[in-house]
């Protein structure tokens, strides 16, 4: 009897676990364009295109050694459009029930799968396994990421020496917060232009989904995993040996910097993490990149990746309703326009609207820094960050959103709410020299709204919070604070949030 085997927009590794259960001459590998994962919710155009044409190049790929594959198109008239619609056409086709696909990275999708009646295998594409982390985080109160990160580098080897760190510490983030100096340039980016898959599915996806949030054109993006690793490897020999001290800083027009803008390839199975932990760590060795820049690196893919990817399943699917701080405030207009007064935010948006990418302290520190303060309701905070950003799936980006961005978890991700006023901003970036407002007022017509936000938001949340000794010096200076002063900051707070 012929099986089949769905791979799915985020499964394009030819390693895919699944398929090494699969024959190549009696089962047939089943990919779905569906305009059900495009549009609930609807996804920025330059990611849809991505992703299909990532697909289309990897159909491809798989013919070419040997697979039998079925690609069903977005605009194929029979198509249900939906996974589940899709699976039991190809059920029907072959007359099977049976279905063997790797373990999805969404937990709707899961249980999709399951109701099929599908064998799911562990995605082995990670450097853990999901019961390697329920084991880890067993009988701890706090799963803090930097725990599990040393066991994986103990376990796997990486930048170990003698069976400890090299460079005698774990973690060189200390060395990782410089400010952007004005005479640094930054290396151009990698780019390919679109070849005929590519310029056929952006016109496709202009005509289907051109009323979605985000710039199609110009589209620049690497959409076979031979991309993506030329994309990877001019990355460590460009940007590594910056990306360490400047990793943290943001400037004006200059999205990517020395950022390596590979997490859309790695979540969609066109890079796997191993590698580019050993690129990274080779690159370290033969001496061309200095070891905070290579350890940040490394942290974020063997230790954050793999620790988000653990706490999502084991939490799910209470972690999705979470929302200890009662945000309830709807998204404001601004995400979606870039609209606003707010230089910082403006810039932001507008490149996440350009590039589908913003990097990790825009999305963090900016743009949920906001989203924190001013209490936006979790559920449509999440939804915007799954929609907006090339490397979003849900596995990766609910438990940064929910736990690192929001604190809707209540703590047991990060060790304290990521909030900040304009002071770190105007540190960390050149935003605040064109902005009508002025980062080190707090009162007044030209403060900086992320001041008084910041205070009122510790105000408004002091039960849950007041207790955290991370918090302990904010709480300090608010309770030295005339009340006068502190009634001010709230009602500047709520005049600007439009109560
Ligand atoms: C995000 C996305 C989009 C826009 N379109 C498709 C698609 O047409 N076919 C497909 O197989 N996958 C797509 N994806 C990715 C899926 O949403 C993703 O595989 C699931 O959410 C599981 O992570
Ligand atoms: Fe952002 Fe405030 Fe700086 Fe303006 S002054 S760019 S709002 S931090």
């Amino acid at each position: 009897m012929t099986r089949l085997f769905p791979v799915l927009g985020d499964q394009l590794s030819l390693g895919l676990p699944s398929l090494a259960l699969a024959d190549k001459t009696n089962d047939v590998v089943l990919m779905m364009e569906v305009r059900e994962e495009a549009v609930t919710p609807r996804h920025h155009q330059k990611k849809i295109a991505f992703i299909l044409s990532a697909m289309r190049h990897f159909a491809q790929e798989l013919r070419s050694v040997g697979w039998q594959v079925e690609y069903v198109t977005l605009d194929d008239p029979a198509n249900t459009q939906s996974f589940t619609g899709e699976i039991e056409r190809a059920c029907r086709r072959h007359n099977t029930r049976s279905i063997i696909a790797t373990w999805p990275g969404e937990h709707r999708v899961m249980l999709a799968l399951r109701d099929l009646g599908a064998e799911l295998v562990e995605d082995t594409r990670f450097l853990s396994t999901r019961a390697d982390f329920a084991t880890w985080a067993e009988g701890r109160k706090q799963l803090r990421m930097e725990y599990f990160y040393r066991t994986l580098r103990t376990r796997l080897g990486v930048l170990m020496q003698g069976g400890k760190p090299i460079g005698g510490q774990w973690n060189f983030d200390t060395e990782n917060r410089k400010p952007l100096p004005r005479e640094i340039e930054v290396p151009p980016s990698y780019t390919e232009p679109p070849d005929d898959i590519t310029s056929q599915v952006l016109t496709l996806v202009e005509r289907e989904f051109g009323n979605h949030f985000g710039d199609l054109y110009p589209f620049t993006h690497a959409v076979t995993r031979a991309g993506a690793q030329a994309a990877l490897h001019r990355f460590i020999a460009d940007r590594l040996p910056r990306f360490g001290d400047y990793q943290d800083a943001m400037r004006q027009g200059e999205p990517l910097l020395f950022h390596a803008h590979i997490a859309l390839y790695l979540n969609c199975g066109l890079l796997l993490p191993g590698e580019c932990v050993a690129a990274a760590e080779a690159a370290y060795r033969a001496g061309a990149v200095p070891l905070n820049a290579t350890e940040g690196f490394i942290r974020q893919i063997l230790g954050w990746r793999e620790y988000v990817r653990g706490l999502y399943w084991l939490k799910m699917p209470g972690y999705a309703t979470l929302n200890a701080l009662g945000a309830k405030r709807p998204l404001p207009d601004f995400y979606w326009t870039g609209k606003t007064d707010m230089n910082c935010l403006h810039q932001c948006v507008q490149e996440t609207k350009a590039n589908a990418y913003a990097h990790h302290i825009q999305r963090l520190m900016v743009l949920g820094n906001y989203a924190l303060l001013a209490g936006i309701d979790t559920a449509a905070v999440n939804e915007w960050y799954l929609l907006v950003y090339a490397d979003a799936f849900e596995w990766v980006e609910l438990p940064n959103v929910s736990g690192m961005v929001l604190y809707a978890d209540g703590g047991l991700l990060a060790s304290k709410p990521y909030a900040a006023g304009g002071a770190y901003i105007n540190r960390m970036s050149d935003y605040c020299r064109s902005c009508r407002f002025d980062p080190t007022q707090k009162l007044g017509e030209r403060a900086c709204p992320f001041n008084a936000l910041y205070w009122n938001f510790l105000v408004s949340n002091q039960t849950l919070l007041k207790g955290n000794p991370r918090l302990a010096l904010a709480y300090k200076t608010l309770n030295a604070m005339p009340p006068e002063m502190v009634a001010a900051l709230q009602t500047r707070a709520a005049q600007f949030l439009g109560q």
